[in-house]
């Protein structure tokens, strides 16, 4: 019947051996982001913590979450009421930091390279923890301790001096227990009970009650992202971000052996995220009664999930493609650079070396994304709207910074001293060269008149 027909939760279906290629891009195309308009809004949330502090922070917390406070801030240690959770979530919990914290000590690099580019000429590189970091953990329709994982644990294991961590409090004024749990498992500092742009700028130009940090991270929703962009680019709060953020995404590519229960159990898990979520499902060579067993998978399992409403409003505006290779496959996914790949195809490993942009793969048919969501091992603050083409997820080294040095003998003196000279005197700067000749000069080492 007509209305059960409408009802359906179902993506448009592009076929790309029919379609033009405009329309093929098109529906490859992410929701322009309205950067000036919300920054309109959030210019002055920023202004007013950074000029009024702490009472700026609790009034627009009041307004925003609902939430009456006398401090916006907690301090560690954390009182044990604050996490008071089932001996379960604590072990699962627990799970997932042992997994992130090995994954991410693997990635910790240390002083270990050296190199003699000349004889005498020693240039070494070594890292060292950014000192104070702030971790956004969003509110919002979900809790989200495990964003408060993957951003604690890598921070910890870096050896950030202090870490805090924002997030915007319940209506009560409390925190989550789950996300107090994570803030006193990955030894944080301080938690701050606020959200949205008023966080991120009372973590930037920090408050009588709130220290500044020197980089933030974390995903949010447009108006953290806006305020991550204001105050990555005002010098007066010298701090930097992680990455630049858009609604979260997730691509699978899958052939007509791929299980559609399992297929559309990925796409859904995506789509609940919101309603901006970006869904994307590639079949590779899939006959009509195949395509059609994962759509009826889709509208069957959303009709049972709590939060069909975002499903539904989100998958309305998803996309299949149809394409005839795994090659095809691959090359539109580069092309759209997804957040999240699934690989539920035949041989998927296989694949991954066709891989070229993407912020996580997800291989084979058991290797679904909630995994990686939390418990893999894996980050999952990643990169969105196409910038896995040149950003990478969160990992360690985004919580430290490589110093190089040069150790220099006589020897390398004479070694590149003379290039040294000969490049500062092309570009006029005769300090640069006279820093040279002196000590070359000092050493016996310089012909007169070079
Ligand atoms: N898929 C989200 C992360 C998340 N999923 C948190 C569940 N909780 C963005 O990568
Ligand atoms: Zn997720």
């Amino acid at each position: 019947d007509n209305e059960i027909v409408d009802e359906k939760i179902v993506m448009n279906v592009i076929d790309t051996a029919s379609a033009s290629i405009e329309e093929v891009q098109a529906s490859l195309q992410r929701p322009v982001q309205k950067t000036a308009d919300i920054m309109k809004l959030v210019n002055p949330i920023i202004d007013s913590v950074r000029s009024k502090g702490d009472s700026a922070l609790l009034e627009l917390t009041a307004k925003f979450d609902g939430a009456k406070l006398d401090s916006p801030i907690l301090r560690a240690p954390f009182d044990p009421k604050l996490y008071d959770i089932s001996q379960e979530l604590k072990d699962a919990i627990d799970i997932s930091i042992d997994n992130v914290h090995k994954f991410h000590k693997a990635q910790y690099q240390e002083d270990t390279l050296k190199v003699e580019t000349k004889p005498g000429v020693v240039c070494s590189r070594f890292a060292r923890p950014i000192e104070n970091v702030g971790l956004y953990v969003p509110g919002g329709t979900a809790v989200l301790p495990s964003t408060a994982i993957m951003l604690g644990v890598p921070a910890q294991v870096a050896g950030c001096k202090n870490i805090v961590l924002a997030s915007p409090p319940r209506k009560d004024g409390s925190i989550s227990p789950e996300v107090a749990y994570v803030a006193h498992k990955v030894g944080a500092s301080a938690i701050v009970l606020a959200g949205g742009a008023q966080a991120v700028a009372a973590m930037a130009y920090g408050t009588e009650s709130i220290p500044k940090v020197d980089k933030i991270l974390g995903p949010g929703n447009q108006f953290v992202t806006a305020a991550k962009m204001y105050i990555q680019n005002d010098t007066s709060a010298l701090c930097s971000i992680d990455m630049p953020a858009g609604p979260s995404e997730v691509l699978v590519i899958a052939d007509g052996k791929s299980d559609p229960d399992f297929v559309a159990s990925d796409l859904l898990s995506q789509a609940e995220h919101g309603i901006d979520s970006q869904v994307i499902l590639i079949g590779v060579d899939l006959s009509a009664t195949e395509l059609k067993a994962i759509e009826d998978a889709v509208h069957n399992q959303a009709l049972a999930l709590p939060r069909v409403d975002i499903v539904r409003k989100c998958i309305k505006h998803s996309t299949t493609l149809l394409v005839k290779t795994y090659e095809e496959a691959l090359d539109l996914s580069n092309k759209y650079a997804p957040e999240h790949l699934i690989l539920q195809i035949e041989n998927a490993g296989k694949y991954v070396d066709l891989v070229d942009n993407a912020g996580s793969v997800f291989v084979g048919a058991y290797s679904p994304e909630s995994l990686g969501d939390y418990s893999s091992g894996t980050n999952h603050t990643l990169p969105t709207y196409g910038y896995s083409r040149m950003y990478s997820g969160v990992n360690t080294a985004t919580f430290q910074k490589f110093i190089t040095s040069q150790d220099v003998t006589p020897e390398g003196l004479e070694n590149i001293g003379r290039a040294v000279m000969s490049l500062a005197k092309v570009e006029g700067l005769d300090g640069h060269r006279n820093a040279v000749k002196i000590r070359m000069e000092k050493l016996g080492l310089l012909e007169k008149n070079f």
